[in-house]
């Protein structure tokens, strides 16, 4: 069921807090209906967006009686699969996925992603790597002309710990900007990602070709991936602030 209206019930920033929740499910729950059929293998991304997307599959799966199985993409999509009692495998007994869904911190025109704004973008682009379709599902607030206009926080690129300074001094003198290694909130450290590795959070100058660049940062000794994905998804449905769906091809 949609959420009520909250126009006329909250202040503004709740509004739009709600707004862009509910833009998520639209999104979430129109890719899981157009793009997940019976005896199927579902990778499931990570995020915010991505649980509602998990809540319509286990929804389905109980009311259509579908057999489905699920390749997570992090510890936290693991537990919402388990959480949702979905059948959980992995990349050794699934290593071909009929379609992954996830997420995104910015999808531009040419269905360009920038990901790993939750530090999980390697084993994203694995399994999305592995699947035949991959589908991004996003609210209005992730939809850009060219990447950098929404998504402030730069390009997450996932480093081995001891290469993290070296790679940033790499990164920065070749392709400009600053390349920061990810805090942890209390400041106390770094991230630490599901591998085990940091993630540097490199802010760019300019557009690029994000096809060379995402090519010339992974030959960097001690980067294991970046948060670019060019070329990958093969649409992205955006729930809107009016209601609608819109799709990107
Ligand atoms: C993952 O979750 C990411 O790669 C991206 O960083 C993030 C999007 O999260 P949300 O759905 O919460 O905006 O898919």
């Amino acid at each position: 069921a949609l959420l009520p209206n909250y126009k006329h019930v909250c202040p503004f920033s709740q509004c739009a807090a709600n707004m862009a929740e509910e833009a998520k499910k639209l999104a979430a729950y129109a890719a899981v209906d157009n793009h997940v059929q019976n005896n199927q293998v579902v990778g499931v991304g990570s995020g915010s967006t991505i649980v509602y997307a998990v809540d319509r599959l286990a929804e389905r799966v109980r009311q259509e009686k579908l057999n489905i199985v699920c390749v997570p993409t992090s510890f936290q999509a693991r537990q919402l699969i388990l959480q949702h009692g979905l059948t959980l495998s992995d990349l050794d007994r699934h290593p071909e996925l009929d379609v992954a869904i996830d997420g995104a911190d910015e999808v531009d025109g040419d269905l360009t992603l920038i990901k790993g704004g939750g530090g999980c973008l390697t084993q994203e682009k694995i399994v999305a790597g592995c699947a035949k379709h991959f589908v991004v599902i996003a609210d209005y607030r992730k939809d850009s002309k060219a990447l950098g206009q929404q998504w402030k926080k730069g390009v997450p690129i996932e480093v081995i710990p001891m290469a993290y300074v070296p790679v940033s001094r790499m990164v920065a003198k070749r392709f400009g900007g600053e390349a920061n290694l990810r805090m942890a909130v209390n400041k106390a450290g770094p991230v630490v990602t599901d591998n085990s590795n940091f993630i540097l959070d490199w802010k760019f100058e300019h557009a690029q070709n994000w096809k060379e660049v995402n090519t010339a940062i992974k030959m960097i000794p001690g980067v294991v991936e970046t948060g670019l994905f060019v070329g990958m998804a093969e649409r992205a449905y955006f729930g809107m602030e009016d209601g609608s769906v819109q799709i990107r091809d």
